[in-house]
């Protein structure tokens, strides 16, 4: 029994010896110490010894149960401690290194280019007015006197939701908006995305933004329209920059323009930007239609109006000289970083 007991303490301290971690150890202090353990199983055979051999076997397996336990403890702590070295080792932060660098972000250049319309028209006393992207066609057709006929209608034009719904075209359906809960005097400006259904190119995205801009009050005239234009494109564009009105037809402005700017690339000498004419198309402007006024129950025999509708994201590629309207909306930090 001795034998057995000694054998089996030898055995004890050669695993633990192998063990390589604290589950490991567990193992073995239950393969030797635990309720159904090689030590325990040998301390159960103890009563078929004699009354004189009991104590002596007893000691000595109290002997073999203590050393195996101590030597447990010790080979405990000793893998305690590596795992504590390897983990503390694993998680060490090098604070030589050198940090993240984080990336400060800019505005988008089409935020660059609307904030400083803002600016401009809000330095002239316009105040900024918002709709909806998702639009009535009462807004944007009918109130503003467009013909049940008119091209702009057609689905390969327009976005259509329901036949009465759809993403709006043009800012211009906020002028109504406006009108529909302010009286005259009104001078606002409202920017915002338009959706039309157009072939991406160059200078046509389907998304893309307007300004609009409407000063309704008593004695506007074609001259005040006219003003305000060249203040505001000598202030976006430059003093040098000089506009021409081209007659056009819209129908909720009458007369109604097109609006070019010399080129800012040729200064209006002609050049391969501007197809050699010198000038560059802007904006659609005009003065508010007698009816458009009607519908909103403001009397065009006492007020008169002028509105625009200008594309930003063609005034911001005229502005930074980017010639293509896609590169304004794909996101590529490269080309965004320029600005
Ligand atoms: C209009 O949308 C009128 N609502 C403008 C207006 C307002 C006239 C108030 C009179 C009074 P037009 O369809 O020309 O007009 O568009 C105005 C501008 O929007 C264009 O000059 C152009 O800069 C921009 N634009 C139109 N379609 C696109 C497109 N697919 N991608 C980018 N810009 C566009």
């Amino acid at each position: 029994m001795e034998q057995k007991l000694r054998a089996l303490e030898e055995q004890a301290k050669q695993d633990v010896n192998e063990a390589q971690s604290t589950d490991a150890l567990e193992k073995v202090r239950v393969k030797y110490l635990g309720k159904k353990g090689e030590l325990t199983q040998v301390l159960r055979g103890m009563g078929s010894l004699s009354a004189e051999e009991r104590p002596i076997v007893g000691k000595i397996a109290n002997v073999v149960r203590e050393s195996i336990e101590k030597s447990l403890d010790q080979a405990k702590l000793h893998i305690k401690n590596i795992e504590m070295t390897a983990k503390l080792e694993a998680e060490a932060i090098d604070v030589t290194m050198p940090g993240k660098e984080t990336k400060i972000g800019r505005k988008h250049p089409l935020s660059q280019g609307l904030d400083e319309l803002k600016d401009i028209f809000i330095s002239m006393g316009f105040k900024v007015a918002e709709g909806p992207e998702v639009e009535t066609v009462y807004y944007n057709f009918d109130a503003l006197n467009a013909a049940q006929n008119h091209p702009s209608r057609d689905m390969r034009d327009t976005f259509y939701i329901n036949d009465d719904v759809i993403l709006r075209t043009q800012t211009s359906p906020v002028q109504v908006r406006v009108m529909e809960k302010m009286k005259p005097p009104i001078r606002i400006i409202s920017p915002g995305r338009c959706f039309r259904n157009d072939t991406p190119d160059a200078t046509h995205s389907p998304m893309f933004h307007q300004l609009e801009g409407l000063v309704v009050d008593k004695g506007i005239t074609l001259a005040d329209l006219k003003g305000t234009l060249e203040v505001f494109v000598k202030k976006f564009l430059g003093d040098h920059t000089q506009i021409k009105f081209r007659p056009h037809h819209f129908p909720f402005t009458e007369p109604s323009a097109e609006i070019d700017a010399t080129c800012f690339k040729c200064n209006g000498d002609g050049c391969p930007f501007c197809k050699k004419s010198g000038w560059i198309e802007l904006l659609g402007a005009g003065m508010v239609h007698p009816n458009v006024l009607k519908n909103v129950g403001i009397d065009p025999e006492v007020y008169s109006g002028f509105a625009f509708g200008m594309g930003i994201d063609r005034l911001v590629m005229l502005k930074y000289g980017i010639d293509d309207i896609r590169l304004l909306f794909e996101n590529d930090m490269r080309f965004l970083n320029q600005f």
